[in-house]
């Protein structure tokens, strides 16, 4: 059987998904990384809808519509700040993983990508943050069959091998 889970090389903003997930931040009003990506290719309409959700606490969702990107749903989540790894981070990274996912089921996303959510600015050990992104994708297929297929865009090598690695484990 093919595996749903697909590791890939690629701009998120780019990709032709039924939703891609946001590494966003509380206020959900936009920033750097692949947040600042999302909002400038989705375009002004996506900041106001962001406006009206009231924010999101570290590991809990929001969705949007995708307005300009290819993809017709964004799935806006907080990562945890790396803080050393004793206050709760992987369990709050694992959380985010799965309601994102709980979210997409709601929608009939049949395929999802998300970025390597806490591993740019909020300094997520990558090894660690892909293992639990394999780990709780793999758990919620197994236990769901609405999602067809999961990518992990990554932005760098290290990130593409980190994935495969994790894959592989
Ligand atoms: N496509 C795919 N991955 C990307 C893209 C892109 N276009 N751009 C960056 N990445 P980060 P975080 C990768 O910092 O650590 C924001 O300011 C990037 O290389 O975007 O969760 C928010 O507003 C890295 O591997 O998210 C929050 O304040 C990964 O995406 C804060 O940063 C995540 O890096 C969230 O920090």
């Amino acid at each position: 059987m093919l595996s749903p889970i697909e590791i890939i090389k690629a701009d998120i903003t780019q990709l032709k998904v039924d939703a891609i997930v946001n590494a966003a931040k509380p206020s959900l009003l936009g920033g750097g990384g692949v947040d600042g990506a999302i909002h400038r290719a989705a375009g002004a309409a996506l900041l106001a809808e962001c406006r009206s959700l009231g924010g999101c606490a570290t590991g809990e969702a929001k969705i949007t519509r995708g307005y300009n990107l290819p993809a017709q749903w964004i799935i806006h989540t907080v990562g945890p700040v790396w803080q050393g790894g004793n206050q709760g981070e992987a369990a709050l990274l694992a959380v985010c993983y799965q309601n994102s996912l709980a979210l997409a089921v709601e929608q009939q996303v049949k395929t999802i990508a998300f970025p390597a959510i806490s591993c740019g600015v909020y300094g997520y050990p990558i090894e660690q943050a892909t293992q639990i992104a394999i780990a709780e994708t793999t758990q919620f297929l197994d236990a769901n069959s609405t999602i067809e297929q999961v990518l992990f865009a990554c932005f760098s090598e290290e990130m593409y091998q980190a994935y495969l690695q994790a894959v592989n484990a």
